[in-house]
């Protein structure tokens, strides 16, 4: 089995390429819920959706978020109000907020409600919310205001200063059920090519998580979201630099070194590699820009390979001529 802390389009990519590659039903997602949101009334899980719609083959393929081909009908008709429409919600993603809100209000708890979701997609990975209970990224902009997540992302499109940044609610929340045992029992444990600070920085905040992750670091591996010193999207970059890293393979090395053992960093980043090592964390160096589904598949083999998984005749790598 492996188990992938996973945030939002960057990690759902690589999920896709890796259940072409592996059998989907060995597959664990821990996936990010800092940035769930309240809005209209409804309970928002953007990384579990973003997820479970790219594996479903239904993502919107420009956005990354959102349903292919959806409508905004409602979010139109909310224009009318003095309502919040900077979140833009499709009408038919919108089914997917009221199914997992009434099913809270009746007393399931988030786990169950993704795995209903899941089944409903037809899922065969497993994706497991960090935590049942709630955990909120908020950030605290120069200045002193602070800001809830989506807020930072979407309405400011990121663009101010972050000071720090805080999970709340993290240091009382509890793994969701199955967490730590799937961060235990992995053969590997795959880090996503997730912005390190508030996307896979919230998994790392559930008590536990990280005890499990130092104890077996040697089979951890990493993917760095960051290429030639750049965030492929969002700003993973920014925020690394703005909180006293630095946006480069190297710097998301030591970000991550206390749990990871091995990271894989772009070819464009070859130069760097011995700085990588240098932080402590093994370096391998490969194509980690997932343009086509097949490159993304192509990670998964590289990913897997690094910790000697077994890929079998479907997901091997072909075998070189005269290898
Ligand atoms: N991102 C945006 O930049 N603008 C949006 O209006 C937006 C809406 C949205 C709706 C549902 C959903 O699941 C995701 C949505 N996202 C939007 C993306 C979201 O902010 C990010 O995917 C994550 O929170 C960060 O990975």
């Amino acid at each position: 089995m492996i188990a992938v802390l996973c945030g939002g389009v960057g990690a759902a990519r690589m999920l896709a390429g890796m259940q072409a590659v592996v059998d989907p039903g060995a597959i664990i997602g821990i996936v990010n819920t800092g940035d769930d949101t309240e809005l209209h009334g409804l309970h928002i899980s953007p990384d579990l959706d973003t997820i479970t719609y790219t594996l479903s083959g239904v993502a919107n393929p420009t956005t990354g978020w959102g349903l292919t081909g959806d409508t905004f009908r409602a979010m139109q008709a909310l224009e009318r109000f003095d309502a919040v429409t900077w979140f833009r919600l499709g009408d038919a993603d919108l089914a997917t907020h009221l199914y997992r809100t009434g099913r809270m209000r009746e007393g399931a708890t988030l786990s169950e409600v993704t795995a209903e979701i899941s089944r409903a997609w037809g899922l065969r990975v497993r994706l497991l919310p960090m935590s049942d209970d709630p955990v909120r990224t908020r950030l605290r902009l120069e200045g002193a205001q602070e800001v809830a997540f989506q807020e930072y992302f979407v309405k400011l499109r990121h663009s101010v200063v972050v000071d720090s940044v805080r999970f709340a609610g993290a240091e009382v929340a509890r793994p969701a059920p199955g967490v730590l045992a799937a961060l235990e029992a992995a053969e590997v444990v795959v880090v996503a090519p997730s912005n390190p600070v508030v996307s896979i920085g919230p998994i790392l905040a559930v008590p536990g998580v990280t005890s499990v992750l130092t104890a077996r670091r040697d089979s951890v591996v990493a993917v760095s979201p960051i290429v030639a010193g750049a965030a492929l999207r969002g700003p993973a970059d920014r925020l690394l630099v703005e909180l006293g890293g630095q946006a480069s393979a190297p710097g998301v090395a030591r970000f991550l070194s206390a749990w990871v053992g091995t990271l894989v960093i772009d070819e464009a980043d070859a130069d760097v590699a011995g700085e990588v090592e240098a932080a402590g964390v093994k370096c391998i160096v490969a194509p980690t820009v997932m343009r086509t589904p097949e490159m993304a598949a192509g990670l998964a083999r590289t990913v897997l390979g690094t910790a000697g998984m077994d890929l079998g005749p479907s997901g091997g790598a072909p075998v070189a001529p005269g290898a």
